[in-house]
């Protein structure tokens, strides 16, 4: 058999919803090259109609335990589900979430829940990349829903969550830092906020700090709901099943125009990275010397900058509008 009619063969059970099908093809996903690219631009066409949504929180909040109860009652209502456990700190895929799996087990029967762990495999950005192609082959292959749980809140979970079209941030009550989640950031991404655990006495204070953090942040974070669950005996789900249905962005346009916004901040993130790099390595004469100039006074840093980033700055200047107020020119040296 031809790879090509191998790959037709795949799309076809893919398209069809086949288990093993999703499996192989995100297998081909996590790998990358050319063969993911390939996949992805052949599903691409035919995605845009399932519902993505991520969950991500400190360790031991309570996500897996949470998206199991979600499932659960996601299925009474008909809906067909994939999950997707991203384990970053994972160098192997399969077996790393394997508490996962027995929490989630009461699904593993059931053919309208597919459950698969992926991990990043070591290499920084793997995943941001290929979490997008995962999404867009479960979407093609007919899931209805599809959840993504991260552990934690850095940079890459953040980014992991914010291909979802709805991003909720699980909490607890006493996992030793209250506010853990808020510092990393991680409130501005969130559209709806849970505080699980409630049956905990600390429970009522989580819920008293979060809404309180909201108040004082923009208009659009103060409408952001605030849900309480106990996600071991299935209390709030529904509320909050309801709380994200109800902030889904309603119309393929919207759900477009999230993904533009997406790829355009991934893009400033990735660049703002190479250049990073590309800025640590350099050890020639002229960048020494400027380096030398900053030291002494003779040259801001501002100014060191834009002569670091040179043909890029270049560029901008020439369509930067002078009266935005976002002027170029170099700060005087102090
Ligand atoms: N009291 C109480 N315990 C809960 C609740 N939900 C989950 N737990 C317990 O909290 C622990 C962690 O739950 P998980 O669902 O594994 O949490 P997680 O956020 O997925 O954890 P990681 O994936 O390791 O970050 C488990 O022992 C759960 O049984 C709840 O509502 N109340
Ligand atoms: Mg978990």
């Amino acid at each position: 058999m031809t790879s090509d009619s191998i790959a037709t063969s795949l799309l076809v059970r893919l398209r069809a919803g086949d288990a093993r099908a999703i499996a192989r093809a995100i297998t081909i996903a996590e790998a990358g090259g050319a063969a993911a690219a390939s996949l992805h631009r052949a599903v691409l066409p035919q995605t845009g109609s399932a519902l993505t949504v991520g969950f991500t929180g400190p360790p031991g909040a309570g996500k897996s335990t949470l998206i199991d109860a979600f499932v659960a009652e996601l299925r009474r209502r008909g809906q067909t589900v994939a999950v997707a456990a991203v384990d970053p700190s994972s160098p192997l895929s399969g077996g790393a979430v394997l508490g996962d799996r027995v929490r989630m087990g009461r699904h593993t029967e059931d053919a309208g829940v597919f459950i698969r762990s992926i991990a990043s495999r070591g290499h920084l950005g793997g995943l941001t990349d290929s979490i997008q192609p995962i999404v867009d082959i479960l979407d093609f292959a007919g899931r209805d829903v599809i959840l993504i749980e991260t552990v934690g809140a850095g940079q890459s979970e953040v980014e992991i969550v914010e291909v979802a079209d709805v991003r909720v941030v699980v909490n607890a009550p006493g996992l030793g830092d209250d506010v853990q989640a808020i510092k990393a950031g991680i409130l501005e991404i969130a559209n709806v906020l849970v505080v699980n655990k409630a049956d905990l006495p600390l429970a009522a204070r989580s819920v008293r700090q979060l809404r309180s953090m909201l108040s004082l942040r923009r208009e659009t974070d103060r409408n952001v709901p605030v849900i309480e669950t106990v996600a071991s005996s299935g209390q709030g789900v529904v509320e909050l099943v309801e709380a994200v249905f109800n902030v889904a962005p309603r119309t393929p346009a919207e759900r477009q125009a999230r993904r533009r916004a997406r790829v355009h901040r991934l893009l400033a993130e990735t660049a703002a990275a190479e250049v990073r790099h590309s800025i640590l390595e350099r050890s020639d004469e002229p960048f020494l010397n400027m380096l030398r100039q900053v030291e002494v006074g003779e040259l801001s840093i501002t100014a060191a900058t834009r002569a670091a980033l040179g043909p890029y700055h270049e560029a901008r200047d020439r369509v930067s509008n002078p009266h935005t107020g976002h002027s170029r020119r170099d700060e005087p040296v102090t």
